[in-house]
């Protein structure tokens, strides 16, 4: 009967670290949430590319994950637009959109249909 009254101490005493984990978590949780809109409201990182007919500046760009990074367009020549492909992402003409992306490569691509060497108008962004 003793064994069994200290196994469920034993238990309980597991219960109530693993829940304090828990705890802890959340409220990690609840701070990085509560500041990222602050972060994304006034990003710290800009990202400028340039683009002119018919290519970007860079092969290719790269910017930190996870953190809010203002990405400007400049055209040089022509009127050329940004595409994150797969990210929702599009800024067109000379504008900036403030992005926050997670880990990985990704496919950069024009977003307007500029002329005959849009299809080349092609670059990388590498987000680490
Ligand atoms: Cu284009």
């Amino acid at each position: 009967m003793q064994r069994k009254i200290a196994y469920f101490l034993t238990l309980t005493a597991l219960v109530l670290a693993l829940s304090a984990c828990g705890g802890n978590n959340k409220d990690a949780g609840s701070d990085n949430s509560s500041s990222a809109p602050v972060e994304s409201a006034s990003a710290s990182t800009e990202l400028v590319i340039t683009a002119k007919s018919w290519e970007f500046d860079k092969p290719e760009y790269t910017m930190p994950k996870d953190t809010p990074v203002k990405i400007t367009l400049e055209n040089t020549s022509g009127a050329h637009g940004v595409e994150i492909v797969g990210q929702d992402v599009e800024i067109v003409g000379n504008k900036s959109e403030v992005v926050t992306l997670p880990a990985g490569t990704y496919e950069i691509e024009c977003a307007i249909m500029c002329g005959s060497g849009h299809s080349k108008m092609k670059a990388k962004l590498i987000v680490s």
